[in-house]
């Protein structure tokens, strides 16, 4: 078998890359770990910055998401003494769209099938070979055969436990990590969200966040322990929490409902430098990961995809092989920009076990600072709606 580009990993990061390069008539193959419905059972992120509503754009899926993604031009932050507006609007003159992540990979998923590129799930042990030669390969087991890929180029698009990243030597590999001592537990329910934008709060019970899918699919989160699991709650004891983390005025007017979805993420602050070596280039979680709070995940998915794409279709286009060479340096330069506003979202907004008085009155005054500043909203905001890719 043999394809311009391997694509290892069926998630948004593969797939939008796989429809790009097919929108430019290069050909790819893409192998993925797990069946097309695991994949497409996953709850994930829910924002989308406007640079990855144009990348859909471009890749030719942005039908459903015109007609569903539901515009928002601000969010509301709230703690136990402020409650402030961030008007992305007004202080950038941009917006963000929510569509689900679910619903951005079955439309990928789609778009691929009606191009007639070849997608093969269910593949196990993928392995990038010969990556420092000009004649890479992937080998996997597919239907209990041993396959060989043939390509010109790999793209390890296969998230945090994949194994593209592993492929780059151990000696030439640097991995920065922080992880942080709580979790989000995060429920689905067929109800009305609270309100007409997304609430981040910071209470001294910890974070919750309350956000959405559509105007009837409401998406909730709290901060909880790394020890618990998704068992140890019942809906009544999450919607409970949930009010008792939101000013009075809006817990009283939340609808509850059953949970459809429930589930912990572990946070964490991951990147993974160089991200290409010789012809494997990583995009997306293989990468690198950020904690949600700043919906930064799948936005940077994205904008690693942008890049490679570009560089991509320079090579084949022009054998121009510049972009290529600096395509991780150029993904790094935003990378690092956003895992630092992950990061700053993230302390701004939860209790950590071991936090100070003083750490909490630190922390309590850059939300009043927030809720007080323009030039601190504006920050937030540039960051929020997206960074230029
Ligand atoms: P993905 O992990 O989505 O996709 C990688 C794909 O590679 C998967 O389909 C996997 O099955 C496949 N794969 C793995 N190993 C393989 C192998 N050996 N061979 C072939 N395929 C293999 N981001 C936000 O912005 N907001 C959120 O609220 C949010 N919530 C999240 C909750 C959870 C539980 C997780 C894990 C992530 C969350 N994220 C969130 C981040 C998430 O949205 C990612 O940023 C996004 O999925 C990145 O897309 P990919 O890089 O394509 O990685
Ligand atoms: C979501 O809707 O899943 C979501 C929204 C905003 C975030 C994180 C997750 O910051």
């Amino acid at each position: 078998m043999r394809c311009q580009v391997a694509i290892i990993g069926g998630g948004p990061a593969g797939l939008l890359l796989g429809q790009l390069l097919h929108r430019a008539g290069i050909d790819t193959v893409l192998l993925e770990r797990r069946s097309r419905d695991h994949v497409l059972s996953r709850v994930r992120a829910g924002v989308l910055e406007t640079g990855m509503v144009y990348l859909l754009e471009a890749a030719g899926v942005g039908a459903r998401l015109r007609a569903e993604g539901l515009i928002h031009d601000s969010v509301r932050i709230v703690s136990d003494s402020t409650d402030v507006k961030i008007d992305f609007k007004a202080l950038t003159g941009r917006h963000v769209v929510i569509y689900g992540q679910t619903e951005v990979t079955h439309d990928l998923y789609a778009a691929r099938d009606a191009a007639g590129a070849v997608t093969l799930h269910d593949c196990d042990a993928v392995t990038p070979c010969d990556i420092d030669t000009d004649a890479p390969y992937v080998s996997f087991t597919h239907d209990g055969q041993a396959q060989r890929l043939d390509c010109d180029l790999i793209a390890g698009c296969d998230g945090f436990h994949g194994p593209s990243r592993h492929a780059i030597p151990a000696e030439h590999r640097t991995e920065f990590e922080k992880t942080y001592p709580f979790g989000w537990l995060g429920i689905l329910s067929q109800t009305r969200p609270v309100g007409p934008e997304l609430i981040y709060a910071n209470t001294a019970r910890g974070f919750a966040l309350c956000s959405q899918r559509s105007p009837e699919l409401s998406r909730y989160y709290v901060q909880c322990a790394l020890s618990d699991s998704p068992d140890d709650w019942t809906d009544a004891m999450f919607w409970d929490e949930l009010r008792r983390r939101l000013p009075a005025h809006v817990a009283e007017t939340l609808i509850t409902g059953p949970s459809i979805e429930k589930s912990i993420a572990p946070l964490r602050s991951f990147v993974c430098v160089p991200m290409q070596w010789g012809r494997l280039y990583l995009c997306g979680d293989a990468a690198h990961i950020v904690p949600p709070t700043g919906a930064k995940g799948l936005n940077t998915a994205a904008s690693d995809v942008a890049y490679l794409f570009d560089a991509v279709h320079k090579y084949y286009d022009a054998g121009d092989e510049t972009g290529l060479a600096d395509y991780s340096t150029r993904a790094l330069a935003r990378v690092w920009k956003v895992q630092r506003f992950s990061w700053w979202l993230t302390n701004l907004l939860h209790r950590f076990p071991d936090q100070s008085r003083f750490d909490i009155e630190v922390q309590q005054a850059e939300l009043a600072f927030l809720s007080e500043s323009h030039a601190a909203q504006t920050a937030l905001a540039e960051n929020y709606v997206g960074l230029p890719h």
